[in-house]
């Protein structure tokens, strides 16, 4: 028709502003609501539910419950953890009565100056939990071995290293900062290759939730081991379960926000440079688009979702209504000045978007400001910085994420 871009002409990554050209956004509701209360009734009783199961049926997959016979089983803990400024604990989560290799490893570093329950920033890491900091006690991660032994982890993986992530994990600043932090490696859950649903708990378990192993997809699977991590952290007395804050860097930024989509229980969404299939719009074509990222990536999303190749504007949503899933929660999305293949406009513009639902709950978040400049966190209950540099998490953001934190999540002030 005349209104349609041709997609099909553009190229599969684009970094030219020039090249974006026109695009409509789908909006929040079908027939905008007549106000406020009655906005945040039909999001609540109808809307909510029904772009979340969009997202499932075109996009992530399925998120299935918690599996019954799932059990957690203590590996290691030390009292004295990170010069005893915190305890650590080890555990082992099995997700399968039958099955002992299908299980998920954790590790916390709980704060020890705290008198109450810690806050607790949870994510996923890629290359193994023994990587995430120089600790001796941390046990390597056996998978992350059997990545390497595939020839599959195109050279990024070390499992001798240990604390080769720590600069993007930070602990003893969070611990300073009075946050636990807890993670778990993310092929325990799958491992990142087109055929890694095969030896994954995907394969394993799908039957017993119910389910067909293509009926979800891998970021989904990385997804729900972020719920289960909720459902051990509930277990911990010393965490204070109604302040989990999910966050996660790129593809492990895009399960956080699908995470946080899916389970009420996460107090607050942090997106790092998550990008095509997490913040950024997919209808703006710039950076990675879904052509590229399901050609590179086929086993992330549903086979459905290659529909979409060169069709973004057939899509039932764009991302910034999966933000919306986010809301009356805080967000959190960032970005990196060097990271143009995530889009940071489309990403800012995406968090930007969540206004109305956020307003119709009396809250405010990025209304009326424009794109910042570098270094330069902006917004209230959704916030967004692009930090200088490259596709990453750093200090800096770190130091945002717990600044933000602060004051939404452990305040907990309006607006
Ligand atoms: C890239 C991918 C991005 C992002 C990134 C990452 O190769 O295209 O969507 O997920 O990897 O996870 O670092």
């Amino acid at each position: 028709s005349c209104c349609i871009p041709s997609f099909a002409q553009k190229p599969v990554y684009n970094e030219l502003e020039f090249n974006v050209g026109p695009y409509e956004l789908p909006t929040l509701f079908k027939k905008e609501p007549a106000n406020k209360e009655e906005m945040r009734n039909t999001w609540e009783k109808k809307r909510r539910a029904y772009l979340l199961k969009l997202f499932k049926d075109n996009m992530y997959g399925q998120f299935p419950r918690k599996p019954k016979t799932m059990r957690i089983e203590l590996q290691h803990s030390n009292p004295q953890a990170l010069q005893g400024k915190a305890t650590s604990k080890q555990v082992r989560c099995y997700f399968s009565k039958a099955d002992s290799s299908v299980y998920m490893d954790v590790i916390i570093y709980i704060p020890n100056h705290l008198a109450q329950p810690a806050p607790v920033f949870m994510g996923l890491n890629f290359k193994g939990n023994h990587t995430i900091h120089n600790d001796p006690d941390i046990i390597i991660s056996k998978r992350n071995k059997d990545l390497l032994l595939l020839n599959k982890d195109n050279g990024k993986t070390d499992p001798n290293l240990r604390g080769t992530q720590a600069e993007r994990w930070e602990l003893e600043h969070a611990m300073a900062k009075g946050y636990a932090v807890a993670t778990a490696y993310y092929g325990d859950l799958e491992l990142d290759h087109a055929e890694g649903w095969k030896q994954s708990l995907r394969s394993k378990i799908s039957k017993e939730l119910g389910l067909k192993p293509q009926d979800w997809a891998a970021l989904s699977v990385w997804a729900w081991g972020l719920s289960r991590i909720v459902d051990y952290l509930e277990t911990e007395d010393r965490i204070d379960a109604s302040r989990i804050l999910v966050t996660g860097h790129s593809r492990l930024g895009k399960a956080a926000i699908w995470a946080g989509a899916n389970d009420t229980r996460i107090a607050a969404v942090i997106s790092n440079n998550s990008g095509e299939g997490g913040a950024a719009l997919s209808r703006r074509w710039f950076g990675e688009t879904i052509h590229r990222i399901n050609t590179s990536f086929p086993h992330w999303f549903v086979e459905k979702y290659k529909f979409y190749n060169n069709r973004p504007y057939l899509l039932p949503f764009d991302q910034h209504m999966l933000l919306a899933l986010v809301a009356p929660r805080p967000l959190y999305v960032a970005s990196a000045t060097e990271d143009l293949w995530a889009d940071p406009l489309g990403e800012f513009l995406s968090a930007q978007l969540t206004e109305p639902i956020y307003n119709s709950y009396g809250l405010r978040g990025l209304q009326g400001v424009s794109f910042p400049a570098p270094d330069t966190p902006v917004g209230h209950v959704v916030h967004y910085h692009r930090r200088t540099g490259k596709h990453n998490i750093l200090l800096y953001d770190w130091q945002q994420y717990i600044a933000f934190a602060d004051q939404y999540v452990i305040a907990k002030p309006e607006g």
